[in-house]
């Protein structure tokens, strides 16, 4: 049998050898384990005579701290090195300059949006917002739409689930962003200006169709407003947002049950050779709707309709964008196929001004 010291002198060097944490478990498995080199001697113990065992299970105390001591010693120092290699080869220099290639993209909708704003702006009107979830009232019934109109049966508006014996008011996605006029209106009184972008849900779902898209409201109130306000803002707006010298709109008589009278406009333009041109031609397109805002719709909003009077109108923002930036599917606007953000993108510095010039 190896003397302490020699026993001592080997795992002290087998420790010292070991090249990472699992050499080093072995080591101690052999010196202290249950089985292990040390544990045995220290079993033999209970075999000495009294005076023997008290100065050996001293020295095989001493010896197991030592060895105990050695292998913490060495784990702490792996621990260092590997740390240090982790330093060395993940280091990032954080005040570098992002990369270009990795930049996102402002969406061809969050573009338009930011556009429509701007020239909205210019006129004198404010951005308005509101919930995408809405009670039918200020869906529908403010807007003057009662329970057994078509607009509001299941065929495309998305309801809320409610649990059996729920008797609370039903909710809806919104079907439009008038809920956010009504809500402007209830909230500022008149007069106001307004517009109101955002999401609108509809279960219609086809080449044209998503369930999702994009919408956008305005409206003013004040005295005195007519058609002939209406008319010059929607002409301002499309001459600014297609970026031509000017424009020519037709209003065709029309229904929603939100306005009267209520007109459809349309928007001169040209077809050649798939390139469409706004402004020239002699085809017509049609791009909004409009109308004086209902007397029961005003009432509803809590503006009394003998003082006050106004315009409203709706449009989509998916098709303009479609329009304006020749993008032929709309259902790739929501696929979230980086490929095709990078090609109908635009860079997230560049925000429209009127100045500036809208798009760039
Ligand atoms: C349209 C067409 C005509 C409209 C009405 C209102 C409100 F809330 F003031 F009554 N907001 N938007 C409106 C009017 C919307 O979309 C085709």
């Amino acid at each position: 049998m190896d003397t302490l010291d020699t026993l001592k002198a080997r795992y002290l060097a087998a420790v010292a050898a070991a090249a990472d944490e699992s050499a080093l478990e072995e080591v101690r498995v052999a010196a202290l384990g249950k089985k292990g080199e040390i544990s045995a001697l220290m079993a033999g113990l209970g075999k000495m005579a009294p005076e023997e065992r008290k100065a050996a299970g001293a020295a095989f105390n001493a010896l197991k701290d030592e060895i105990d001591a050695a292998l913490r010693a060495r784990r702490a120092a792996l621990a260092d090195a590997a740390l240090e290699e982790r330093l060395r080869s993940e280091w990032l220099d954080v005040t570098l300059p992002g990369r270009p290639r990795r930049q996102g993209t402002i969406h061809p909708v969050s573009q338009v949006m930011d556009e429509l704003t701007a020239i909205f702006a210019d006129m004198g009107f404010a951005v308005a917002e509101g919930p995408q979830v809405e009670s039918d009232w200020f869906n529908f019934d403010a807007l003057n739409i009662p329970p057994e109109h078509p607009a509001r049966q299941e065929h495309d508006t998305f309801f809320l689930h409610r649990a059996p014996g729920d008797n609370r008011p039903p909710h809806v996605l919104r079907t439009h962003t008038s809920p956010v006029q009504i809500r402007a209106m209830m909230g500022q009184g008149a007069p106001i200006r307004v517009i109101a972008p955002g999401r609108v849900y509809r279960m219609d779902m086809d080449q044209t169709h998503t369930p999702m898209f994009h919408q956008v409201e305005g409206l003013a109130i004040d005295r005195d407003i007519s058609m002939a306000n209406l008319k010059w803002v929607l002409e301002e707006f499309c001459r600014a947002f297609f970026e031509v010298p000017s424009v020519e709109l037709r209003f065709r008589a029309s229904h929603f049950p939100f306005t009267e009278p209520s007109a459809e406009v349309d928007i001169r333009c040209s077809w050649q050779g798939g390139q469409l041109k706004i402004g020239e031609g002699d085809k017509w397109m049609e791009i909004l709707g409009s109308g004086m805002v209902h007397p029961r719709v005003l009432a509803a909003a809590g503006v009394d309709p003998d003082q006050w009077q106004g315009f409203a109108f709706g449009m989509g923002i998916d098709r303009i964008a479609m329009l304006k930036y020749g993008i032929p599917d709309l259902r790739a606007f929501f696929d979230s196929d980086l490929r095709w953000l990078r090609h109908y993108g635009f860079a997230a510095l560049d925000m429209p001004d009127l100045a500036g010039g809208l798009s760039r």
